[in-house]
């Protein structure tokens, strides 16, 4: 089956210390399907509208400056159930309470820099995906 689609971002905390490969491995491990795949960096302003959604909490502006602080790896996954898998696989927002084994218990630093993000819903998915890779590049 060619399984639904979700889309992540490896952040600049977990590309800078080297562990996009180690990321990509377990993300491939777990039956995801690598669909589109680019490095590169935010500025302010694009970080600041992919969390749009996040623009009255208040760790935005952190967020933002964290986002474009250095490059980052988008991919576009396909699997079954990939949302709700890509979620139980990255595990909870706060790698203190991540369980193990997830990506961010094993490469996050603090509930800011966590490594990864996974999409949420298919619709933001699909959104994500859109954000960064054009019709040619998604296929
Ligand atoms: P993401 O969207 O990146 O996959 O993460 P998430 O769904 O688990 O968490 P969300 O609530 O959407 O928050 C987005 C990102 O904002 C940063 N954050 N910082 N300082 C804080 O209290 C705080 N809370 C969230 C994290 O980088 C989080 O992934
Ligand atoms: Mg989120």
């Amino acid at each position: 089956m060619a399984g639904t689609r979700t889309f992540t971002m490896i952040k600049p905390d977990a590309y800078g210390s080297g562990n996009t490969g180690a990321i990509t491995k377990m993300i491939e491990e777990a039956g995801f399907g690598i669909k589109a795949m680019k490095l590169t960096h935010l500025s302010a302003g694009r970080a600041g509208q992919f969390y749009a959604v996040h623009k009255e909490r208040p760790f935005y502006n952190d967020l933002v400056t964290y986002m474009s602080s250095g490059p980052i790896v988008a991919m576009i996954l396909e699997k079954d159930n990939a949302v709700e898998d890509f979620r139980k696989l990255i595990g909870a927002t706060n790698p203190a309470d991540a369980a193990e084994g997830t990506i961010r218990k094993i490469f996050a630093t603090s509930i800011e820099a966590n490594a990864i993000h996974g999409s949420d819903s298919d619709e933001n998915a699909e959104i994500e995906g859109s954000f960064f890779f054009s019709g040619l590049e998604k296929f």
